[in-house]
């Protein structure tokens, strides 16, 4: 095993890489929780609440996702729904003890005639004390100034896989339009959340290039969600094979040890894994994870699982606006 410190390099080589993700399991975790140690306090994990403010009948065509008109599934379109509702929701997040209330919309992109009802969204979860993310499609430059101008902290765009597997996952958009989004959401001066999916089918080389892209961006995504799929029935994803857990602690490994500062979410696909597994993803380096027991459409631990697994682990929640130095 080379050197264990590690600074903020957006240099990574994909040798480099894969070299990290394939040492031997024990020196993997043991470079990431050191790297880890660096920059946050071991036994603090962020929690963030998921509210679907717009569901179902999204006009892309994600292979993974139960919202897509175009997979069989067909879960029905709804409006957005009413700003009250959502702030009577992130009340009760935030007393729950979520720091950040992230709300997510089945768009390809929102439209102008939605933006002052979510800029209004913005507002009031601003004014709870809570941090702001959204995840709502892509954003043109004058949708991003009027979220920012909104108080929006974060938003969440997700590269999803490799940019090779890329055309295997979704053909209504590319790579390179997720990528746009992304500069355009950092130099706006909104913080970025961008992650993606594992157990989709890949190959161990699309998980590594994933986190490769994101760690090669101009500034690592201040909060990077890893994924495990959730099959949802009727999409051409509901019967893929199951990645193997080891594999999945590697690549939150690796995402620790390529972005030593940002968030790590131990995102969807908690429900399926047993408190040891989520245990060994918190020893890898993952420190924040979505709470509640509904993520936008998909299951998630109960509250008091949750509180039953940090006692166990002695993990404590991170306070708003920790930001990765002890
Ligand atoms: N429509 C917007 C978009 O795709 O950018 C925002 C919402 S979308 C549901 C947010 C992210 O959730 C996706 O990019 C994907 O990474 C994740 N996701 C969706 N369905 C999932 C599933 N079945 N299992 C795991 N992650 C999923
Ligand atoms: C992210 O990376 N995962 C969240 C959030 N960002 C928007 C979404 C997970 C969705 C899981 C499937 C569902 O609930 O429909
Ligand atoms: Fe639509 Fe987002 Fe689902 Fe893709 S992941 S189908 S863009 S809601």
């Amino acid at each position: 095993m080379k050197d264990l410190i590690s600074d903020l390099r957006t240099d990574w080589t994909r040798e480099e890489a894969e070299a990290i993700y394939n040492q031997p399991f024990m020196d993997l975790l043991y470079q990431a929780q050191t790297v880890h140690r660096e920059y946050f306090d071991p036994n603090q994990v962020q929690r963030s609440k998921l509210l679907s403010i717009k569901t179902g009948g999204c006009a892309e065509d994600c292979a993974y996702c139960s919202q897509s008109a175009r997979n069989g599934s067909q879960l029905p379109a709804a409006k957005l729904i009413e700003v009250e509702r959502v702030l009577a929701e992130a009340k009760k997040a935030k007393d729950g003890g979520a720091t950040r209330y992230c709300m997510g919309a089945a768009w390809r992109s929102p439209k102008d005639r939605d933006m002052a009802t979510l800029e209004a969204m913005v507002h009031g979860v601003k004014e709870l004390g809570m941090e702001t993310c959204m995840t709502l499609g892509m954003l043109e430059d004058d949708q991003v100034i009027r979220l920012k101008d909104a108080g929006l902290d974060y938003y969440n765009h997700n590269i999803d896989t490799s940019e090779r597997y890329y055309s295997e996952i979704i053909s209504t958009r590319t790579f390179a339009d997720r990528i746009d989004t992304l500069n355009r959401v950092r130099e706006a001066g909104i913080k970025v959340c961008s992650g993606g999916i594992v157990g989709m089918g890949e190959q161990q080389m699309d998980r590594v290039d994933m986190l490769l892209a994101l760690a090669t961006l101009e500034e690592h995504p201040d909060s990077v969600p890893v994924n495990m799929l959730i099959p949802m029935a009727d999409t051409p994803l509901a019967d893929v094979e199951k990645l193997d857990p080891i594999e999945f602690v590697r690549t939150v490994a690796l995402a620790r040890i390529l972005m030593p500062k940002s968030h790590v979410r131990l995102s969807a696909g908690r429900t399926d894994m047993t408190d040891e597994l989520q245990a060994m993803c918190f020893f890898a380096g993952a420190n924040s994870i979505f709470v509640g027991d509904t993520l936008l459409t998909a299951d998630n631990p109960e509250e008091d699982v949750d509180a039953v697994l940090f006692t166990k682990l002695g993990i404590t929640a991170m306070a708003v606006g920790s930001h990765g130095t002890k």
